[in-house]
């Protein structure tokens, strides 16, 4: 082995052990600096030595070019299901079962057990040979997954070579690993909010959200999403000798595989469903998703004694929680005006237990999905609920329906102000109330002018907005700088004591000094979420130059599309809007950037935006960013006409072409060192 390739070796064991320790133990050990300096070192080896470049190597993590279908997958051994139970009385009719299939001499006294939760996710089996990964499947059927090899090496805590750590065991021959791929509930909720910002696609529950992002044929999506990995099984193993489910989980953990820490290994039935009960109570406390909780019987000899019946083993089973679905009645279909106007449905229910909660209300999207679905008045619906998800009206039970039940019809006005509803443009199915004085926009408006994604107003919430709404004291959001005036009839109001009225105008006054791009956040222009708004303010840093921005002007930034920058427009262009903005200003806000240091302005790259493609010779990419930024430009993953330089290494990509077609000028490592004056 040359010294280049040692170099490696050891580079890639000790960034793959820093990323366990990073997002498997949760206890990393060196700065993100530290790690940053470690991957491009070896991203720098690799360049100068693409040969050497193999599937196992960290920097291999970010995807892969598409796929045009996902290949077939024969499971050596089949992935089975499982036997559910539901309470427990099913677990005792189980463990009964088992007892009279147990080998001569032996009781259910003699059983040991390992319980473990049931993560809500897509089970998937992870070959590695020689302790590299060489392919990663869903399971499918059983019988035929998928290969999503690409997609699963996207997953930062699924090792690409084991063992991980230098004090694991040595990797056997030839391993396959199973478990569940899933998306952490705070990671879901955070994926939900931005992709509801970006205008895209919301997913129902992490479980689905999971599932469509293996299953992405662009497994550089996938490299985007949240996902995470534990592992509850080996399929099968050569070079190691595992005689149990609690040798396998620890044998898994050694190896570096994530194995869920809530395990519970016992002689005891009685401790069994303790923990199983125990689990239940704790389930919406979790960080992600629990079906249930799978019993194992502990000994592998057993287990292969005990067998398979149809696709299930008998030697485990899975307790299900309570369905997170019941069916109620629905009382009656009621709307919601959300801050730009929008009208969207929701059911109130006759009360009813879901998973130990009372759920009263339950969404119903949007108007299409309710048409789609007939859901109407009266009718008995299934609900559903999952973790910290809004509960949501799946669908009626036709059956059920009362024989004079009528076809839901949108309102045509506004519930709020009676203003007639209207359509933003004939190809979209959402109703909007557009009249901006309307008390029920306007109290979402103010929800979200004060919220942490904008002016961040510490202790104003939708409950004080209701009330300064409803006793007049707000009339546009604007009117919250001037409620300092109307001290007095604050004070009046029930449960406003002066310290609370003191520290309510004293944050005010706070977020006054808020940057531009978060009041601009806090207008609630249509599209223009905190990313949009940061984009704005680097080109238009104050309110009048935005407000005098053309569509064609905001078309050339960056990220914004046709439709923002209609939006934008359209927005200034309304006498109400541009008198609010007045108003903003009479209170004493600054309406613009603060002004930047001359030092940054002046930076020679300042206002530049760059494209890298191919090896340069001697920056890493990365290096090549921080040299731009630090010199006032900007870096962008694609190249638009908006690009100022490309510049270009060895082995250019597709970027290089398109830049050609654009007529984009381009760079080479020197020419940018000139450009900047370095
Ligand atoms: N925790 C866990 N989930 N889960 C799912 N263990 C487990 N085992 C399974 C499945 C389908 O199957 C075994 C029979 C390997």
């Amino acid at each position: 082995m040359s010294d280049i390739e040692k170099e490696i070796a050891a580079l890639r064991r000790e960034i793959n052990y820093h990323l366990y320790r990073y997002h498997t133990l949760d206890d990393p050990i060196i700065s993100d600096a530290e790690y940053d300096a470690l991957m491009n070192r070896l991203r720098q080896l690799e360049a100068e030595h693409p040969e050497l470049v193999t599937p196992d190597s960290p920097t291999q993590r970010v995807g892969a070019p598409p796929l045009d279908a996902f290949e077939k997958v024969n499971h050596p051994i089949p992935m089975t299901s499982l036997n559910n139970a539901f309470d427990d009385g099913d677990m005792h009719a189980w463990l009964a079962r088992i007892g009279r299939l147990l080998p001569d001499g032996m009781t259910v006294d003699d059983l040991e057990f390992v319980v473990e939760p049931k993560i809500d996710g897509l089970a998937v089996a992870l070959t590695y040979e020689n302790g590299i990964l060489t392919r990663g499947a869903t399971r499918g059927d059983g019988q035929v997954g998928e290969n999503v090899t690409a997609n699963i090496r996207t997953i930062k805590s699924i090792p690409l070579s084991i063992p991980v750590s230098p004090d694991g065991p040595p990797a056997p021959a030839r391993i396959e690993v199973r478990g569940e791929v899933y998306m952490p509930i705070a990671a879901f909720n955070e994926f939900n909010r931005q992709q509801a910002e970006k205008g895209e696609k919301l997913f129902a529950n992490p479980r689905n959200a999971a599932a469509g992002s293996l299953r992405q044929l662009d497994s550089r999506i996938t490299a985007e999403r949240p996902l995470a990995f534990f592992a509850y099984a080996i399929g099968y193993v050569e070079g190691a000798d595992i005689r149990t489910q609690k040798e396998a989980l620890d044998y898994l953990a050694a190896l570096g595989f994530p194995v869920n820490p809530d395990i519970l290994h016992t002689r005891s039935f009685d401790e069994v469903l303790h923990f199983i009960h125990n689990w239940m109570t704790r389930r919406d406390t979790l960080p992600y998703d629990a079906d249930g909780v799978v019993v194992k019987i502990n000994d592998f000899r057993l287990q292969e004694h005990l067998g398979v019946v149809g696709n299930a083993p008998r030697w485990a089973i899975a307790y299900k929680f309570p369905a997170r679905e019941a069916t109620t009645k629905l009382l009656e279909i009621k709307v919601n005006v959300g801050r730009t106007g929008q009208i969207t449905p929701y059911a109130n229910l006759e009360p009813v237990n879901i998973g130990g909660v009372t759920v009263r209300q339950a969404t119903l999207h949007n108007f299409e999905d309710l048409a789609k679905k007939d859901i109407r008045e009266g009718d008995t619906v299934v609900v559903k609920r999952a973790g910290d998800v809004i509960p949501q009206v799946v669908k009626p039970v036709l059956d059920l329906r009362p024989p004079d039940s009528k076809p839901y019809r949108p309102p045509e006005v506004c519930p709020t102000c009676g203003e007639k509803l209207a359509r933003f443009r004939e190809d979209e199915v959402a109703l909007f109330c557009i009249n901006s004085a309307c008390p029920a926009q306007l109290v979402r408006q103010v929800e979200y002018f004060v919220s942490r994604s904008a002016m961040d107003i510490e202790g104003f919430g939708i409950k004080i907005a209701e009330l300064l709404v409803a006793k007049g004291l707000i009339k546009d959001i604007a009117d919250i700088y001037f409620l300092a005036e109307k001290r007095e009839e604050l004070l009046a109001l029930e449960g406003f004591a002066e310290k609370k009225v003191d520290n309510l105008l004293a944050a005010i006054e706070a977020s006054k000094q808020q940057p531009f791009d978060r009041f601009l956040t806090g207008l609630g222009i249509r599209y223009v979420g905190s990313v949009v708004a940061r984009l704005l303010v680097e080109a238009f840093p104050s309110i009048d130059a935005l407000q005098q921005a053309s569509q064609a002007e905001l078309e050339a930034i960056d990220g914004i599309g046709p439709r923002i920058a209609e939006s934008i427009t359209a927005w200034f262009s309304r006498p109400a809007n541009q008198a609010l903005i007045e108003k903003f200003r009479r209170a004493g806000l600054k309406l613009r950037m603060a002004p930047r240091s001359p030092e940054a302005a002046s930076r020679p790259l300042a206002g530049l935006t760059f494209v890298l493609t191919g090896t340069l010779p001697t920056w890493s990419r990365e290096e090549a960013k921080a040299f731009i930024e630090q010199h006032g430009g900007k870096v962008t993953g694609s190249v638009s006409k908006k690009t100022s330089y490309v510049v270009v290494g060895e082995n250019p990509g597709s970027k290089l072409e398109k830049a050609r077609q654009l007529g984009i000028p381009t760079l080479d490592e020197d020419g940018l060192r000139r450009l900047a004056g370095a």
